[in-house]
């Protein structure tokens, strides 16, 4: 029986052991899943969107608990953890009106008609990394429970915490047995069993773009149903009508936010040459500004990275001779902090600028009119985000259509919404999470034909 310790980013001190679950374990409960399912499925509709609506007042109950959890185990700042707990019950609260809506159709053919039936796939394997464990928990596993599949997740091996706590209150708000395990373990283990299991019938996977080719060739050999949410390198263009004050005071917050550890962080800045030096005078007392600190404190904006590891990972990309423009600070003693970083001017081919850094890094480019930001902007194997800021209303939709991204933003840093698609272009991703649709996607369409003449 192995056991992984789970370390405080921000002090380095153990949380708390959690035991393993072995690539044997790992088949036996989705045996458990596959027998679950059987049953969830026939749960009437009403009776399994008051059930998600049980487990959202569960996690709501609890809220206080699972931030402090993800404080402790993830050094989240507060509140964004508190956003983040609150972010699983409106995530299962909205999914709980899926169950009552999923409507098939009827198709008039010759000599009768035919009926569709959006059927549950099965099993569901989530497979989720340790950047936002809850959130992108929440984001397959309510859809999918809405759409009558059983659920077996596992969290990151840094991470499990909050994924282990969120499945002991879906028992206690009524869910059956079974129909929502979470099975803390390696990737290489117990994500591989769920991959290799012939009753897992759709894996959802979110992590690196290495990882995610390994698990789709894994799938395709049964032929299973894959969604993936993978990395990012996403850019954040400053025209230079834009609200430069608003440009450059949010910019940080589009990079910085989890300290980086942000598949939709905008870590490369792309601002219009003309307008260079002003965004750079604003932008400077912005990453300044950036609260970073202990994480259990209201006050912080920005915790420290996930693992000393990470760190040395993050830190290679900023060697000593890199263009440093200007950063932040970082508190002293233990924990693994890296400051805000800004790096300008950078070459083409410096890492830093090509690669998902996934840590506190940007880098600022000029560019010379829209043609140079939306090449700029595409030239990269990414595209999952983006930011666009303009004044100029026609400019704004022509690059959000241009920029070869699945999220785009305008005169914003944000990202994500719940009630909308989310998803990848190119290397970021195959297949869309959240919106209306979602349920959907965790459905096969069946067509029965029903004769109507004697
Ligand atoms: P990965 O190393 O890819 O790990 C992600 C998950 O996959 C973890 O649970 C990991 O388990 C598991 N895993 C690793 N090897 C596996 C294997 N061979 N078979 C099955 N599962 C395996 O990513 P990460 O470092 O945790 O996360 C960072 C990456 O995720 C970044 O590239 C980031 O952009 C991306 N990300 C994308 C999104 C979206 S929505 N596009 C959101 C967040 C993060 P262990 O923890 O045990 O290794």
């Amino acid at each position: 029986m192995s056991v992984f310790t789970v370390l405080n980013p921000a002090t380095e001190e153990p949380v708390t052991t959690v035991t393993q679950v072995s690539a044997e374990q790992a088949d036996e409960a989705i045996d458990r899943a596959a027998a679950a399912q059987a049953s969830w499925r026939d749960v009437a509709p009403g009776d399994r969107a008051a059930l998600l609506r049980a487990f959202a007042a569960a996690v709501d109950g609890a809220s206080s608990e699972l931030a402090d959890l993800e404080v402790a185990g993830s050094g989240h700042p507060l509140g964004q953890a508190r956003w983040e707990a609150g972010h699983v019950r409106d995530v299962l609260l909205y999914y709980s009106a899926a169950p009552e809506r999923l409507c098939g159709r009827q198709i008039p053919v010759p000599g009768g008609l035919n009926v569709t039936f959006g059927e549950p796939v099965g099993v569901v394997g989530l497979i989720v990394p340790w950047n936002f464990p809850m959130p992108i928990l929440s984001w397959g596993l309510a859809p999918a429970l809405a759409a009558g599949c059983a659920v077996v997740a596992k969290p990151a091996q840094a991470t499990p915490l909050t994924a282990m706590r969120i499945a002991e209150l879906a028992v206690e708000a009524g869910l059956p047995e079974g129909v929502f395990q979470v099975l803390p373990g390696r990737g290489g283990e117990v994500g591989q069993a769920l991959v290799d299991h012939p009753s897992v019938r759709k894996i959802v996977f979110t992590g690196s773009t290495e990882v995610g080719r390994s698990i789709m060739a894994g799938c395709a050999r049964q032929v299973k149903r894959v969604t993936l949410e993978l990395g990012g390198k996403s850019a954040n263009i400053v025209f230079a009508d834009a609200d430069l004050e608003r440009a450059a005071a949010t910019a940080p917050y589009a990079v910085f936010d989890n300290a980086g550890q942000d598949c939709c962080a905008r870590s490369r800045i792309l601002v219009q040459a003309s307008v260079l030096e002003a965004f750079m005078e604003l932008f400077e007392p912005a990453v300044q500004g950036v609260a970073v600190g202990d994480p259990a404190s209201a006050q912080t904006e920005m915790g420290p990275l996930i693992s000393a590891a990470h760190r040395e990972h993050v830190a290679s990309y900023v060697p000593s001779d890199a263009p440093v423009a200007f950063r932040g600070s970082v508190p002293d003693g233990p924990g693994f902090w890296y400051p805000p970083t800004v790096l300008a001017p950078v070459r083409p081919d410096d890492p830093a600028y090509t690669e998902e850094v996934f840590g506190p890094v940007v880098t600022v480019t000029p560019f010379t009119d829209e043609a140079d930001a939306i090449a700029i902007a595409n030239d990269t194997p990414y595209g999952l985000s983006g930011s666009i800021w303009t004044r100029d209303v026609g400019r704004a939709i022509r690059v959000a259509r241009a920029v070869d991204s699945g999220n785009l933003s305008v005169n914003s840093h944000s990202s994500v919404r719940y009630w909308t698609p989310f998803g990848g272009f190119k290397q970021s991703g195959l297949g869309r999470e959240l919106g209306p649709d979602a349920p959907d996607a965790f459905t096969e369409t069946k067509n029965v034909f029903i004769a109507t003449e004697g």
